[in-house]
């Protein structure tokens, strides 16, 4: 519960918890801008060692750290292969392209997140003078408009030997990749191991109010502290917010688990729901999307508004469209999923 409601739009709803809040009234600070923020560079630490990576940078959200690493890679004029339903294409507002001149190359995804290797392959290009050149993968893990799927760990190693044959980098749009290591039961750096750079999420499931961190080598690290500050990313005495993602790396990431059990009771609630179609196979975390059967006697916008006089708030997915997402995170428990379901056959019928 989430100020008496059960939010399920998103778990970037997500509060700081009591001790991040602690943390945060106790931080030490300094400049960031002059790099002497002892706490911010103590999470930009953390973060870097938990990501396998020599060097990262926090940065004010997931948009700002695939905007930055893609300007990072790629010059003008230069092309990024992307999925038709990654969030870089979706929902970043085109900042790559408007921001930095990137052409982006959008290959459809396959129902379980992943890019068809031959696909991406065949986008590959750059040796004709009419092509835009190709730089850069850029992968989502967990891959949000599929389902929140997880992309495995072998899935992740093959695209890296296609970048390898091809001199190309690689970026993982990590915003959930905790999420993915948790379900895989891995230790995440199995999966970053295989890219150059990953943008991750404090903000979402692991409940810090604010902020992401771009994870790479020194010499990447270095030059996205620069697209960092042009973009008016330089963020001063940000350890106020660096403290709670200490305590969210230190103390929320095995708790997914929790937000992926809950997501999966939900979803098979909902699969016995008549009314509701679920493609079971595709809740692997903590995002569940669901369809109003055909036959279905009311509107989507009919459900969302019904659900939120049941105190449950979801995104409306609008007069034209069937589809809802709902996902878990740590201010929804085993009981409101419960509650949510029962509400649900109500809103229905
Ligand atoms: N996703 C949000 C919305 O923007 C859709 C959400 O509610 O899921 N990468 C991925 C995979 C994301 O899901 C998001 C946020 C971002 C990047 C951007 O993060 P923020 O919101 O911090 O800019």
């Amino acid at each position: 519960m989430l100020n008496g409601y059960i939010d399920l739009r998103s778990d970037t709803v997500t509060q700081p918890t009591p001790e991040m809040r602690e943390a945060m009234a106790q931080a030490e600070l300094g400049d960031d801008v002059f790099g002497d923020d002892p706490t911010i560079n103590r999470l930009e630490e953390m973060a870097a060692a938990k990501m396998g990576k020599a060097a990262a940078v926090f940065v004010a959200s997931g948009t700002m750290g695939n905007l930055v690493s893609l300007l990072t890679h790629c010059n003008r004029g230069e092309e990024v292969i992307v999925g038709s339903e990654a969030h870089i294409f979706r929902y970043e507002a085109g900042g790559s392209s408007a921001l930095g001149g990137i052409a982006q190359f959008q290959i459809p995804n396959n129902p379980d997140g992943t890019l068809p290797l031959d696909r991406v392959e065949a986008a590959i290009r750059g040796s004709d003078q009419h092509e835009a050149r190709t730089k850069l993968i850029a992968l989502e893990n967990t891959q949000n408009r599929c389902g929140g799927t997880v992309l495995p760990v072998d899935y992740m190693k093959q695209v890296r030997a296609l970048a390898d044959k091809h001199s190309l980098n690689v970026h993982l749009d990590g915003a959930r990749v905790f999420n993915a290591a948790v379900a895989l039961g891995v230790d995440v750096k199995e999966i970053t191991q295989y890219v150059d750079s990953v943008t991750f999420c404090l903000s979402k499931g692991l409940s810090a109010p604010v902020g992401s961190v771009i994870c790479g080598s020194p010499e990447f690290i270095a030059k996205a502290r620069r697209y960092r500050k042009m973009l008016g990313g330089g963020m001063r005495q940000a350890g106020v917010l660096a403290a709670a993602g200490i305590v969210a790396l230190e103390k929320m990431i095995d708790r997914l688990a929790d937000d992926h059990a809950n997501a999966r009771r939900l979803a098979e609630g909902l699969a016995d729901t008549p009314g509701f179609v679920v493609d079971l196979d595709r809740v692997q975390t903590n995002i569940v999307f669901f369809e109003l059967d055909a036959n279905a006697k009311v509107t989507a916008d009919v459900v969302t508004q019904r659900m939120l006089e049941h105190k449950v708030k979801l995104i409306s997915p609008g007069v034209h469209f069937r589809r809802f997402r709902a996902v878990t995170h740590a201010w929804v428990d085993r009981a409101d999923i419960d509650r949510t379901l029962l509400a649900f056959k109500a809103a229905v019928t």
